[in-house]
């Protein structure tokens, strides 16, 4: 039943479908110049930047931010790629956040990216030519693959006083 009253019930579902997530800009991005190509993506699905800032880290904050891959043979490369010059990080807001990041941010290997896709238009290398060739699966950016994972990504990278909460023209029409 409709009660007039704002939020109506069934909308409530929706609203907490806002979410956060962590993109980061990787150091292929940065240093070809396509920042703001990449960040305009998002910009242009109506989503919100909430935190913003280029930091250049060092192995041992790569590695906790990459543990999850520590066992894996491309863990050292994926370290070095990520630290070989500074990153852009964002955290992005919107409806359903992580997925529709994810899939405007395509598949990981650059050469299964969808054209369209930030990885399908602007690399194309595959992950099996990375590995025999012992070079970094360099794919542009990085994007939270679950809720939790970017609640923990976001705490990892940002301060809490380095996330803004501020209303966008376009929300009323996109959120
Ligand atoms: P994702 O970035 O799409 O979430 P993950 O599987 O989490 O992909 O891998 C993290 C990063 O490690 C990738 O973005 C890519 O840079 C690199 N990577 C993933 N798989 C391979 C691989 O098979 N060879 C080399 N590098 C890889
Ligand atoms: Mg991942």
């Amino acid at each position: 039943m409709d009660t007039g009253v704002y939020p109506r019930k069934k909308e409530i579902k929706v609203i907490i479908m806002i979410e956060r997530t962590l993109v980061l800009i990787k150091s292929d991005g940065v240093l070809r110049g396509i920042v703001g190509e990449v960040i305009r993506r998002f910009e242009n699905a109506g989503m919100k930047i909430v935190g913003m800032k280029m930091v250049w880290v060092n192995k041992k904050f790569a590695e906790e931010h990459y543990k999850i891959h520590s066992k894996k043979q491309f863990f050292k490369t994926l370290v070095n790629y990520i630290t070989e010059g500074p990153v852009v990080a964002t955290v992005i807001e919107g409806v359903h956040a992580v997925d529709n990041v994810r899939k405007i941010v395509g598949s990981t290997s650059p050469s299964d990216a969808a054209p369209g896709t930030i990885r399908g238009d602007y690399s194309h290398m595959s992950m099996a030519h990375a590995d025999k060739n012992k070079k970094a699966g360099k794919n542009i950016i990085h994007a939270s693959d679950k809720s939790q994972t970017a609640k923990k990504e976001i705490a990892l990278w940002f301060d809490k006083k380095e996330l803004h909460t501020y209303k966008t023209v376009h929300e009323k029409h996109v959120f």
